[in-house]
């Protein structure tokens, strides 16, 4: 392999270059030639000034992640940066597209930074769970100030090229080459004798306690659980009080800390399946189908979404409905819907307008949809229904283009086999809001061509979601699974819990939400109507929550309609518990002969998890799901797992497998039908194997 970082002398300037691609991430190659470059140009009495330049879109995307976890090799990157700080001539850093953790503290360790329009400089280090490790709590802070650091640090975030300039992080901006723009600073600085302008050596920032404890507030709340924002926060307070050595010992201190925590493992773990996931190799290298004008059918709330989904992204949408006032209806919820990304600052006023007047349109007849590359049929969630449409679907679209369903449980092969081309059909799943929710479950069918497979995960990535291929099966991977650890909870509420002890328990997990919070969410009419399809083939060892039952039949619904579990009053945050509740599930508990007894936090959140990764298990061993990993997506992106949890099986191995075989066995002895392990788990166990073995499975 060629050397990742270059010199070469342009003039009086020492060039030095970086290209380790494909995002210039600091392994030890890059940093031991960062090293042996400043050296060189130390002792090049023809350079008077230095650039450094990262090749390619970035300047640098920071230290390499694929590193972490083994033991740091010299030399490490703080020294890297205090090697370029030290040097008694002035070191120029030109940053294009990103400068991000270890980069801009290589930028930070340089003496002057000019960043060309649109690059973005930022430290994500808490998103991974670890905080700025090679001074950039330390640097940053003495450049734009304590608020301004710990308005961006805490969150992970990032300072365009101009804000950086206003801010100090970056003294110029520049425009096109970076390395001209780059040759251009050194040069002037050449020009006008500066010398080092060395960052560490600025003052310590002002102290500002209402801006600390302002974050210290915020990212408590914000980031329930988690600890590295909150440890960033900190390391900024000590660059108030410690000179620049003390300063970055203390940081360095902490990123260790940080390190060990098992916080860090996963959430390094949801950053590398999150791109993990889309390799597959049956798509590896296939052309996707052309995508760009959608068909949406049926303009409800998830046809809606969808639509918007597309339209914010660029694509252009033809959506069908029954009739003009269904399609006036869609037209409104579309429009509010991009009125919500105006206000949020996700989309402009014009290109709004651009919208509704250019990329969409509604129509009644499916003749509208011929020239269509790719339709999404969102209507009711009925067989007959969907196949109809399906036939439709198939008479008028041109060869080649794909029908896709937004079906949420419905057999994808039945509805494929409604058309003369099955291999054109695949189920695209969206989670609702379809507008905000990033899951897109693609759900490959028997016959589903491998380039429609390809399409769908294209599309998946132009609408900014995160793709997971699923097998058919009655609710695929995420609600498959969700109905077991809801039937888990609802176990235990028939027990002796209270349903609202259970939300309380899987809340302090780090789930957004309890399954009983959830399901007033969502509407209680969604579970009643579930367990109603799914009566005829029940077996009569399950447990039906007949208090659930009750409260339909009550008329409440949940939020819709002010009260399911809770009481939800006009302008009160959240809901109340509602004793007539605990009354219904305990008639329940009488008419099942049950005597309550006490669940500890702790064995509510272990029953939960268990009846979950024990599923998982099941819907890996069918293909379902390809790999662990693909569960573990489909719960950070579709159903708020804990990100810093890294996912359910990410959890699971951590919380050893053959533990959670032993309480599976330990429950069967009280109910045999519920808690049957499965086979695949037994197997892991039975192997000391974990879920991550199977991870790398093709
Ligand atoms: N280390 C190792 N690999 C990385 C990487 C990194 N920092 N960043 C990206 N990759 C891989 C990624 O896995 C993928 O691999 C490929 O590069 C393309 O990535 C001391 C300790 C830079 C904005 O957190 O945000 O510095 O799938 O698809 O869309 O304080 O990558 O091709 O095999 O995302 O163009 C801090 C993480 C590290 C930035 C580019 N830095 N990366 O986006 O490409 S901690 C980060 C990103 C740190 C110091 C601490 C993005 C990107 P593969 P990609 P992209």
């Amino acid at each position: 392999m060629t050397h990742p970082v270059s010199y070469e002398r342009d003039g009086a300037v020492a060039v030095i270059t970086i290209a380790n691609p494909p995002v210039n991430a600091l392994g030890h190659a890059v940093r031991q030639g960062l090293w042996e470059a400043i050296d060189r140009f130390s002792g090049d009495a023809e350079a008077e000034a230095a650039l450094i330049l990262g090749e390619g879109k970035l300047f640098i995307g920071g230290a390499d992640i694929s590193e972490f976890g083994k033991p740091p090799k010299d030399p490490w990157l703080p020294e890297v940066v205090n090697h370029i700080e030290a040097c008694e001539k002035p070191v120029v850093a030109a940053i294009q597209g990103a400068a991000l953790g270890g980069g801009l503290e290589v930028a930070l360790g340089c003496h002057y930074r000019v960043a060309m329009k649109g690059a973005k400089l930022g430290l994500p280090e808490v998103n991974l769970g670890i905080i700025p490790g090679a001074g950039g709590t330390q640097r940053t802070p003495r450049l734009i100030g304590v608020k301004a650091a710990v308005a961006m640090i805490p969150a992970g975030g990032s300072l365009g090229a101009e804000e950086a300039v206003e801010a100090g992080l970056a003294d110029k901006l520049g425009e096109g080459d970076p390395r001209a723009a780059g040759l251009d600073y050194a040069r002037a600085l050449i020009a006008e004798g500066a010398g080092p302008r060395r960052v560490g050596a600025l003052p310590c920032p002002a102290e500002d306690a209402a801006a600390l404890d302002e974050a210290r507030a915020l990212w408590k709340k914000k980031a329930r659980g988690e600890v590295a924002r909150l440890a960033a926060i900190d390391a900024v307070e000590a660059s108030t009080r410690l000179e620049i050595a003390p300063g970055l010992d203390e940081e360095r201190r902490i990123f260790r800390e940080m390190m060990e925590t098992s916080q860090r493992a996963g959430l390094i773990h949801a950053f590398f399946i999150e791109r993990k996931v889309a390799k597959l190799p049956e798509i590896e290298g296939v052309a996707p189908r052309d995508f760009g004008k959608l068909g949406v059918i049926g303009g409800g709330t998830m046809g809606a979404g969808i639509a918007t989904a597309a339209l914010v992204r660029g694509l252009d949408v033809t959506l069908i409905e029954r009739d003009d006032a269904a399609a006036e209806r869609a037209t409104a919820t579309i429009t509010k819907n991009l009125d919500g990304a105006v206000k949020r600052g996700k989309l402009s006023e014009a290109g709004r307008d651009a919208i509704l007047s250019d990329s969409f349109r509604t129509a009644t007849d499916y003749a509208a949809l011929f020239e269509a590359d790719l339709a999404i049929e969102a209507v009711f969630e009925d067989m007959g229904v969907k196949r109809e449409v399906f036939t439709t679907l198939d008479k008028i679209m041109k060869p080649g283009a794909i029908l896709a369903t937004n079906t949420s449980y419905l057999d994808v092969n039945e509805i494929a086999e409604a058309t003369s081309r099955p291999e054109d059909v695949i189920g695209l799943h969206f989670f609702s809001p379809a507008h905000v929710m990033k899951l897109l479950e693609v759900v490959v069918a028997d016959k589903t061509a491998n380039d429609v497979t390809a399409t769908a995960f294209a599309l998946a990535k132009k609408l900014g979601k995160v793709a997971v291929r699923a097998g058919v099966c009655d609710g695929f991977i995420g609600n498959r699974i969700l109905s077991a650890y809801r039937a888990a909870a609802d176990r235990m509420v028939l027990a002796g819990a209270s349903p609202y002890a259970v939300d309380r328990a899987v809340k302090a997990f780090g789930w957004p939400m309890g399954p009983y919070e959830m399901g007033d969410l969502a509407g209680l009419d969604i579970g009643y109507a579930t367990r109603q399809r799914k009566a005829a083939t029940r077996d009569p060892r399950d447990v039906v929550p007949t208090w659930a039952d009750e409260l339909y039949h009550l008329g409440r619904l949940g939020q819709k309609t002010g009260r399911g579990y809770y009481i939800y009053e006009e302008g009160k945050r959240g809901g109340s518990e509602d004793p007539e509740v605990e009354a219904l599930v305990a008639k329940a508990r009488d008419d099942a002969g049950v005597t309550p007894r006490d669940f500890t936090e702790a064995e509510i959140q272990r029953r939960y998890m268990a009846a979950l990764v024990n599923e998982a298990a099941r819907v890996l061993e069918e293909g379902i799901a390809r790999r662990p990993l693909d569960v573990d997506v489909t719960f950070l992106y579709g159903y708020g797992f804990p990100r810093w949890r890294g996912g359910p099986m990410h959890w699971a191995d951590e919380a050893g497998l053959a533990g959670l075989l032993e309480d599976i066995k330990s429950y069967a002895t009280e109910d045999d039908f519920f808690w049957r392990p499965a086979p695949l788990l037994e197997r892991l166990v039975a192997e000391s194997a974990t879920f991550a073995s199977l991870n790398d499975k093709g």
